[in-house]
């Protein structure tokens, strides 16, 4: 239904439309039109899909990408490419129709008509890996423009690297009112003016129009002057003049901050009844209006049909990069750090690091310390981050607490990218997108910290990078009731079981030093998708004592056999694993003998054999012992194992006392294994 504001904002639209319509039909003006058509057509065919902001936003997306976006559309891989993210996602047929039209492979025509159906590279909404062009997976509001944050972070972090003659580039991103709506852009763009990330701007299709109707049923703040807040620079543009499209690009060319640029666009833009209205953001126009919109816009083709000569001056669109990019190939072949730059480009991992921590595994055998797994993070980290130079990290403001931070990592600022630690602030949101968007852009590996509980702030974004297979890692510490004192609010309960549930999450909760270098080590290989650290607050034990390989890469192993035939076998992970061990021996001087089996890696262990699996879970009666939920375990432990962890929220008190307070105890799990019978 219509909203009031709906309706008489489209009474001015209409008659602004009818103004802009009766300008003279520019090549620019054709070239847009060609968009407004495919977008259209594609909608109408799918019988689904969002024609209106495409429409309306086509005069902008021409003069970007026809005279600004620095690409070569024969090479979109190209590394020192501008990045272009349409963070409003919905918007697809937008990004498809320009791929198509500036001569990308794997864009045929034949792919716009199969738009949103299975298997097409034309998703519903853009999916990275779907096509080398589409930069990242939007969709869900705000996230593109919160990763092309971090895009825009990744070019200054290895500009400062590298040099200009290589790493000299732009990140554009359309974002709609919904995206400026979402809280990550808030983060986003405070983070982004802070650091003074001049080149990147954000085209603001402000047509003033979302789902519900007239964006005044629920905004009332000036986006501009929030962003002039930030410090960004700011215009605000007639978004279907192309003089001032190209003056405000200009002037975003030569920007010493940030820059967003309100494009006042009307949605639908050409469409005769609906231009103007919510009713044109998300359905096709239906025949008639179709019809009657090409008529409008003077558009006389068949549908899916461009003419030759709208096709060339697209297609030199679409060429207009390569000179650059033969020449940023002259530059590379002779740069001194060109075999580096390559290598970290690919996403290999440098020689040497392997070596390096081997060494610190040895070295932890012998000493066998009794360390916080966060602690143990640490100490990982100063052998990693001077073996390999990609790594960024930093924390969300809990620097102190994660441990993030080690020798060596200077703090970015806008006056120094010569560095490798981000103050992200408190920002979990806005860290998790920045960091997608690091990773995506190719050439750095990076890690963030907060608290386990606050990956819940992050969950979108991490999300997205579970489904784009993106290399981030995120250090969780303070990872259960073990973090004591302050509280159910800060006791991640859920946690482990949420992340477990989520596809092509690497979720490691290691039980000590050795395994955490272990885990370490795991989650920079794993190249394809984000891996999580789950570390605790409180020291535990050494309980490997011996580098003998790396046991966490099964996901589950036999920390220590039962003397014997099992009894039972207990299974824990991270700081519970000390807690099986000291309850095994307590067994043993009963003459009751179990095994305890360390699992840091749920997924890990689900890949492996059923053998394998069978023969490290034993037949024995199983017991599971970690301090959080319990959903999920049933998967080892089968019907008739007994779970010994976390019922409801925490509280808080001393880690030991609550330990004692929920039952997860050296006495409870001596209990559990009795009532199996022994
Ligand atoms: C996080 C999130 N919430 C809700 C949606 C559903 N949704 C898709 S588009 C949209 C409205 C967006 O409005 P705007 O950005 O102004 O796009 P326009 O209608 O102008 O194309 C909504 C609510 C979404 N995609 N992502
Ligand atoms: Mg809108």
């Amino acid at each position: 239904m219509a909203s009031l504001a709906d309706i008489s904002g489209n009474e001015a639209a209409l008659a602004r439309q009818a103004e802009i319509l009766a300008r003279p039909l520019t090549e620019d003006r054709i070239m847009a039109n060609a968009i407004r058509a495919l977008a259209i057509d594609a909608v109408e065919a799918a019988k689904s899909g969002h024609p209106g902001m495409p429409m309306g936003m086509a005069d902008a997306a021409t003069t970007l990408w026809r005279k600004y976006l620095k690409f070569d559309a024969a090479n979109p891989s190209w590394a020192d490419r501008d990045r272009f993210v349409l963070s409003a996602g919905h918007g697809s047929m937008l990004l498809y129709a320009l791929l198509h039209l500036t001569g990308h492979e794997r864009m045929a025509i034949d792919d716009l008509k199969s738009f949103r159906q299975l298997h097409a590279v034309t998703a519903g909404h853009p999916e990275y890996r779907e096509h080398p062009a589409i930069e990242m997976t939007t969709g869900p509001l705000g996230q593109g423009l919160a990763t092309a944050v971090g895009m825009a972070l990744a070019e200054r972090l290895l500009a400062a690297k590298f040099g200009k003659s290589l790493v000299d580039h732009r990140t554009w991103v359309i974002a709609g009112d919904g995206c400026l709506m979402e809280g990550v852009s808030h983060e986003a763009g405070a983070l982004a003016g802070h650091l003074k990330l001049n080149k990147l701007v954000v085209l603001f299709d402000d047509n003033s129009i979302s789902i519900d109707g007239g964006t005044d049923l629920s905004v009332s703040e000036d986006p501009l002057k929030r962003f002039a807040g930030y410090g960004w620079a700011t215009r605000r543009i007639d978004g279907h003049d192309f003089d001032q499209l190209q003056a405000a690009l200009n002037f975003a060319m030569k920007s010493s901050k940030p820059v967003i640029i309100a494009c006042k666009t009307i949605i639908g833009f050409g469409a005769p009844s609906k231009a103007g209205t919510a009713g044109v953001h998300g359905a096709a126009l239906g025949g008639a209006e179709a019809e009657a919109t090409k008529r409008a816009l003077g558009w006389d083709q068949l549908p899916f049909t461009v003419p030759d000569e709208v096709y060339a001056p697209w297609r030199a669109a679409g060429s207009r990069g390569a000179v650059s990019r033969r020449a940023w190939l002259k530059r590379l072949a002779k740069h001194p750090q060109r075999a580096e730059f390559e290598r970290v480009m690919e996403g290999q991992l440098p020689e040497g690091w392997v070596d390096a921590m081997a060494l610190y595994k040895a070295a932890l055998a012998e000493q066998k310390p009794k360390l916080a797994t966060r602690q143990a993070s640490q100490k990982a980290l100063e052998v990693l981050a001077p073996a390999i130079p990609e790594l960024v990290g930093g924390s969300a403001d809990l620097t102190g607490s994660n441990l993030t931070l080690v020798k060596g990592m200077a703090g970015a600022s806008a006056e120094n990218f010569a560095a490798r630690y981000i103050y992200y602030g408190v920002r979990e949101h806005g860290m998790a997108a920045a960091m997608n968007g690091i990773a995506l852009h190719g050439g750095l590996i990076p890690y963030g910290g907060t608290f386990f509980v606050f990956s819940d702030y992050m969950r979108p974004s991490l999300r997205l990078a579970a489904l784009m297979r993106v290399r981030v890692i995120h250090v969780l510490t303070h990872d259960s009731i073990g973090l004591g004192e302050d509280g159910p609010t800060h006791q991640p309960v859920e946690h482990l079981a949420s992340f477990r549930a989520m596809p092509n999450v690497l979720v490691l909760r290691p039980a000590d030093a050795m395994e955490t270098a272990e885990c370490w080590e795991l989650a920079l290989r794993n190249s394809s998708g984000p891996s999580l650290l789950v570390l605790s607050r409180q020291a535990v034990p050494a309980l490997r004592l011996q580098a003998n390989g790396c046991k966490s890469a099964r996901g589950a192993y036999v920390l220590a056999e039962a003397e014997g035939k099992r009894a039972a076998t207990l299974i824990a992970t991270g700081t519970e694993v000390a807690l099986a061990m000291a309850a095994r021996a307590k067994l043993a001087q009963e003459g009751i003998q179990v095994a305890v089996v360390s699992a840091p890696s749920f997924e890990l262990f689900q890949q492996q054999d059923e053998s394998y699996q069978n023969a490290v879970l034993g037949d024995a009666p199983r017991i599971g012992i970690e301090a959080a939920a319990g959903f999920g375990w049933e998967r080892w432990l089968g019907p008739n194992g007994i779970f010994i962890g976390m019922t409801g929220f925490g509280a808080s008190a001393p880690a030991d006392a609550l330990y004692e307070h929920f039952g997860i105890t050296e006495a409870a799990i001596m209990a559990a294994v009795k009532t199996k019978g022994i």
